[in-house]
């Protein structure tokens, strides 16, 4: 299913009237406050944000999943479900593959495709958190803390097939989640596991391509419940130093304990030109991967002031992979999608209305009033007829949500993959 041009316009032409007028009233606004609208809206247009190919389908939790049919069997309806997002949206050019879930078949025909719906390929995702069928040794008990040498062997070698495949799409970074720690106290020697890990990532970092990055993602807990071996921003830090200037840090926004102060950490790291990648998800508790913005919203908007900051001001920190990483459990994972989308752009659009100059000053003049009156100033300012100008110039829905639900695509689906595909993926 393919949404074409028309549809979108027909489903705009509905509410073009009040859309324009919304949209004259903001940008008179915010002109008069010396902001530069066209500027604003083209930064919202290169904003590109990947979607991950496990995405697609229902996710589900330990206890059960519940299928939304017509799921993406395969990795060509995949793409093609991300085309239908971006059409709508305008945001969602690029995929992320996690392997093994999701190994082309045929390189040049998903080439071909994805580039038909202009979609890119961004970081490709190594899995050493499953066993594969087949597999000759098992990652139970880690794989590049492991302390079996064959089984890190197993490991570094899965990546860098991870690594060829993406070569072969014209990915340009690697993505390392690592799930290994221990459940136990005592079941693990804390100092052994770590150095196994940077060993293992520095043989991985070794034959990364000279364009390539590595991200290095971390995450407190889960699935082990007593360590993990790459737990916090600091030891991710510590081992993309230790592989070198082409390892990062990755920041995925529900891999953080309660009320950590994440825009604390993406600042940080951004002066330090190790922020490589991130990924967008919202949660109440831990890493609950739920629609971006679902949750708490106001953080994610100090996030984007951070990140617009650090975009601005540390040349140093390269150009950020961004992905959204969430599962969808009762919603629709199109629409889910789509809402996250929204609500990136949203959190992004209102933290580039923030004065910097005038909150350097406030800052400067330690007036902590002033300074939360700039940020608020902001966040009150309801953006969206920026976002749908964007949208709409580019060939998006002024509401991608309405205008998925108008044309039925849900139902589409179905009728041309039938009712009970699963997708691949968690
Ligand atoms: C992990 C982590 C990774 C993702 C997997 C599926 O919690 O967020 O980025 O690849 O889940
Ligand atoms: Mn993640
Ligand atoms: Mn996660």
């Amino acid at each position: 299913m393919k949404i074409e041009q028309h549809h979108i316009q027909d489903s705009n032409n509905k509410n073009l009237k009040t859309h324009q007028d919304n949209f004259d009233f903001l940008s008179n606004n915010l002109t008069k406050k010396g902001v530069n609208v066209n500027t604003l809206i083209k930064k919202l247009q290169d904003f590109q944000v990947a979607i991950p190919s496990w995405a697609l389908g229902a996710g589900g939790t330990r206890f059960g999943r519940f299928s939304f049919y017509g799921e993406p069997s395969n990795l060509e309806q995949k793409i093609q479900d991300i085309g239908i997002i971006h059409s709508l949206t305008q945001t969602a050019g690029a995929v992320s593959l996690h392997i093994p879930w999701d190994i082309p078949e045929d390189y040049n025909a998903i080439k071909e495709l994805a580039g038909s719906l202009d979609i890119k390929f961004d970081a490709v995702n190594s899995n050493t958190f499953q066993d594969q069928a087949n597999a000759k040794e098992s990652y139970k008990y880690g794989s590049l803390s492991n302390t079996s040498e064959a089984v890190r062997q197993q490991a570094i070698q899965h990546n860098l097939d991870v690594i060829n495949i993406g070569n072969k799409l014209g990915s340009k970074s690697l993505t390392v989640w690592l799930a290994d720690g221990s459940c136990f106290p005592g079941q693990n020697n804390f100092q052994t596991a770590l150095q196994n890990t940077e060993n293992s990532l520095k043989d991985i970092y070794k034959v990364l391509p000279n364009d390539w990055s590595m991200l290095i993602e971390y995450k407190p807990y889960e699935p082990n419940f007593y360590s993990t071996v790459i737990q916090d921003w600091g030891t991710s830090f510590m081992l993309a130093n230790a592989c070198g200037d082409k390892a990062y840090s990755l920041v995925d926004l529900g891999h953080h304990l309660p009320n950590s102060n994440i825009e604390q950490i993406v600042s940080i790291l951004m002066s330090k030109g190790k922020l490589g990648g991130f990924h967008f998800n919202d949660s109440k508790y831990g890493d609950d991967d739920l629609t971006v913005g679902s949750i708490k919203p106001y953080a994610l908007f100090l996030i984007f002031n951070e990140l617009v900051y650090g975009m601005k001001n540390n040349p140093q920190n390269p150009d950020l992979a961004w992905m959204i990483d969430a599962s969808h459990n009762v919603k629709d994972p199109l629409e889910d999608l789509i809402q996250s989308l929204e609500a990136i752009q949203e959190a992004y659009a209102k933290a580039l209305l923030i004065d910097q100059d005038e909150l350097k000053s406030a800052q400067l003049n330690n007036d902590v009033v002033k300074c939360q009156e700039i940020l608020q100033d902001a966040y009150r300012t309801d953006v969206r007829p920026l976002l749908e100008k964007a949208r709409i110039e580019n060939g998006g829905a002024l509401s991608p949500i309405n205008a998925y639900r108008s044309l039925d695509v849900r139902n589409g689906l179905i009728k041309e993959r039938g009712k009970n595909t699963v997708a691949t993926g968690l």
